[in-house]
């Protein structure tokens, strides 16, 4: 089933246009703003060895369709999600054959590609009168409501019915809800999976479109998807599974940016409370969803925090909690950048450096997530347990290993038992994946870990073995 094949993974996320040019690297070429920049799905297989030696074993890329070629306000259509024409590729990013291609390559790695898709609106440049003649294959006026922009995000019909946008950039709001549109986009579905071999869906927008219209649509495409349910809220997004089989996990994003990277820090009692016990109340399998700290619409961590423990803590949290783990192109380089496009920085500037310290540092905690779902294959399907919970640290357990994230900054210092369970008369020992440091559990009981967290820096701590005693 295709929701135990994606539970496994590890997603990269790829802005297409700002990710790797065709045929070789311009490290000096123009890597920030509001323009196409040149990346390609050429670029993207040319580049598949770098992906998979940061250990990420699925991508995510951007929108493929035709978008409007307007310089508008906000400049260009370069994030793919301006669509003008449905049945077309974006030509900026390569021909149907490159894109075949890719996913072709991405198969014979034994990877997985997701592409993303809009079905909400197309977009016009400016305030004036719209051609919709250009439009494919929604052509006239009256395939979309009237113009009227989102005033409140938090009323449905307003956020259904209204246009995302603004003058300088419309999104013109297509009558998803018309059993004619919700034929075609069907069909379309089925065919753009069809053709290009996808294997699974990041549906954009989804809270601008009624429910109803997704589990046809999603039957129709056959595979995975996430749904973009851009709302903190766990109920909220909870209500949503229910017509979609997963959603980008914004409720545990906001909760650890609150914990970690914005001032005042919650405590990680707090953080337990909302992340994952209100999660677990309102949310029937939180395994399921798309884990991230990063992504294309909001600032990167080290936008909002400079200390490199509250750093690496969130990147150990979007590793070992319960979900399926989405890196966003550049955090293995560090990237810095707040608001779009800031934080959509090309990432041949990087020079695409596997020595840096944060490529080692993530990569080698994806590896480890992935030998530990090789030996404990419920890994995945087995939610996290509280092992030990104050107000800067939160102890958790899942199937291999013993995580410890800690929000007290680098400047901290920690000193706590932790109890373990250690099978009768014997030894438990763990080992901590980046200092190789030994820690081991009697069986007394309690059975405990005394751990010190130094400088606030996360702890994975891996099950070597029990040894009898
Ligand atoms: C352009 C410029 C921007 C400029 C903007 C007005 O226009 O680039 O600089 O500020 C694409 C492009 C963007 C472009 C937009 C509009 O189109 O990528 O660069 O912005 O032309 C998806 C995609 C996103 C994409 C679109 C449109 C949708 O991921 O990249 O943008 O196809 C809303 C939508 C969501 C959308 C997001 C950008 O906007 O719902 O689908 N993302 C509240 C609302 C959310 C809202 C969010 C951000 O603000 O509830 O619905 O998302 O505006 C929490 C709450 C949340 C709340 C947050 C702020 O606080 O729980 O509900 O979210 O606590
Ligand atoms: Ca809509």
């Amino acid at each position: 089933q295709s929701t135990q094949r994606w539970k496994p993974q590890c997603i990269y996320q790829i802005l297409t246009d700002r990710f790797a040019f065709s045929d070789e690297d311009h490290p000096k070429a123009p890597s920030t703003g509001r323009m196409y920049l040149g990346g390609t799905w050429r670029g993207i297989a040319r580049k598949l060895d770098y992906i998979q030696d940061l250990g990420c074993t699925a991508i995510w890329i951007s929108p493929i369709v035709k978008n409007i070629e307007d310089v508008t306000g906000y400049g260009q259509g370069y994030h793919g999600y301006w669509a003008q024409d449905l049945l077309d590729v974006n030509p900026h990013f390569g021909t149907k054959q490159d894109l075949i291609d890719l996913v072709q390559q991405v198969h014979d790695r034994n990877m997985l590609c997701m592409v993303d898709i809009v079905v909400n609106h197309m977009a016009h440049a400016g305030s004036g009168e719209i051609d919709y003649s250009k439009y494919r294959p929604f052509k006239s006026e009256a395939d979309y409501h009237p113009r009227r922009y989102v005033q409140n995000y938090d009323d449905t019909i307003d956020c259904e019915t209204g246009w995302l946008g603004d003058d300088t950039v419309g999104l013109l709001d297509i009558r998803t809800e018309e059993p004619r549109v919700q034929a075609f986009f069907q069909d379309w579905i089925r065919d753009l999976v069809q053709t290009y071999h996808f294997d699974g869906l990041r549906i954009d927008t989804v809270k601008h479109v009624h429910r109803e219209f997704y589990p046809p649509f999603i039957e129709a495409s056959k595979v995975f998807t996430f749904g973009e349910v851009f709302h903190g809220d766990p109920r909220y997004v909870g209500d949503y599974l229910q017509y979609m089989p997963s959603s980008i996990n914004y409720p545990l994003y906001y909760q650890i940016r609150k914990a970690f990277a914005q001032l005042p820090r919650i405590s990680m009692k707090e953080f337990y409370d909302k992340a994952v016990l209100e999660a677990r109340a309102y949310i029937p399998d939180t395994t399921i969803l798309g884990n991230f700290i990063e992504n294309h619409d909001v600032p990167r961590i080290l936008s909002m925090t400079s200390d490199s423990s509250l750093l690496l803590n969130t990147l150990v949290a979007l590793m070992y909690l319960d979900g399926i783990p989405i890196v966003f192109q550049g955090q293995e380089q560090m990237f810095v950048g707040g608001d779009d496009p800031e934080n959509r920085n090309a990432l041949w500037s990087s020079h695409y450096d596997t020595t840096h310290f944060m490529f080692s540092v993530l990569s080698k905690m994806i590896h480890v997530r992935q030998s530990l779902i090789r030996k404990f294959p419920e890994f995945c399907n087995t939610l996290s347990r509280c092992l030990y919970l104050d107000n800067h640290n939160y102890v958790f357990e899942r199937p291999g290993c013993i995580v410890c994230l800690c929000n007290g900054g680098s400047n901290s210092v920690f000193k706590f038992p932790v109890t373990v369970s250690v099978e009768q008369g014997s030894v438990a020992r763990f080992m901590d994946i980046w200092t190789e440091e030994i820690f081991e559990a009697a069986p007394s009981s309690p059975s405990t870990l005394n751990l010190i967290v130094d400088a606030g820096l996360p702890k994975v701590l891996v099950h070597l073995s029990s040894i009898p005693r």
